[in-house]
């Protein structure tokens, strides 16, 4: 069926989002950590570490990976056409001061990322931030670019400010998804807001935006953060990307096997803890 008044750019944001949710879902690992967190979660000399966290998240086959231009380039012979990859465009260090933690600088442009071969762009904005203004602008900017290539643009939509007090309380939650849908992102990643039904709620709010659970702080046990991933399935979420709680478990490729189970086949965290071996 002919499609007249769909643009070239409509067509390249879907052909792209459906390399990273193949079946409607993905497992997104999530690796910017070495300049987000630095030495908390990465030490500088931790280079084979890190080219060894990404080998193995590859052969465990996750749908996409979500780099910092810097390390795409440096490690583009592992993951190059195995998994997607999503260039994420903003950062921000823990070296800066107290005044700035709410805010992300631009790193790279949309360009870089069609350079690097991207299948998609992503951006992070502290939405209720006192630097909200900053980030919206830089948001918006990559997403006039992104679009122009037919990139999807992935948002990390995280409440976070002064004004912020709890930012999992659901109603915030969903307050971040909202302004993401409003500002155009394609693919929203946010916090997980404890339950199946609030969880929904936020879900619901986005529309049919397709919405992640972004990973967060190492569960103590494996099976509970898979159970927090299979309640986000459950509540019509579209997947999850995660860091910490994939390249911190103790069998990285066993634990990222399991995630993906739970997502694309409906495992439960239990028989996929099981049949992982995760403890
Ligand atoms: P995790 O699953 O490890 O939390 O990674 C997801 C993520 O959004 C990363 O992309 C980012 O570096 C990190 O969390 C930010 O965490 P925070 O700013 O909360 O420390």
């Amino acid at each position: 069926m002919a499609h007249p008044g769909v643009s070239y750019s409509a067509v390249g944001v879907r052909v792209r989002l459906g390399r990273i949710l193949r079946d409607g879902k993905a497992v997104i690992f999530a690796f910017d950590h070495g300049l987000e967190h630095g030495p908390r979660d990465f030490l500088p000399e931790d280079r084979l570490v890190a080219r060894n966290i990404i080998q193995q998240v590859v052969e465990a086959g996750v749908d996409a990976i979500m780099l910092l231009p810097g390390m795409a380039r440096l490690t583009h012979e592992i993951w190059a056409n195995r998994v997607a990859l999503i260039v994420k465009l903003t950062g921000k260090t823990e070296m800066r001061p107290e005044e700035a933690v709410h805010l992300q600088s631009r790193l790279a442009t949309v360009e870089d990322a069609v350079a690097l071969g991207a299948d998609a762009v992503a951006a992070t904005v502290y939405w209720g931030s006192e630097h909200e203004d900053q980030m919206v602008e830089s948001w918006l900017s990559i997403k006039e670019a992104a679009e122009a290539y037919g990139l999807p643009a992935l948002q990390l939509a995280y409440p976070r400010g002064k004004n912020i007090k709890n930012r999992y309380d659901p109603e915030i939650v969903m307050y971040g998804t909202r302004a993401a849908i409003e500002v155009g992102a394609d693919l929203i990643k946010t916090y997980y807001t404890g339950s199946r039904e609030t969880f929904a709620k936020v879900v619901e709010i986005a529309q049919g935006i397709p919405v992640v659970m972004s990973g967060g702080a190492v569960r103590e046990r494996p099976v509970d953060f898979l159970k927090d991933v299979s309640d986000v399935m459950a509540a019509g979420g579209s997947g999850v990307a995660v860091g910490r709680n994939v390249f911190r478990a103790k069998d990285i490729k066993a634990m990222a096997r399991a995630v993906m189970e739970v997502v694309h086949e409906g495992l439960s965290p239990e028989e996929a803890a099981k049949k992982f071996g995760l403890a």
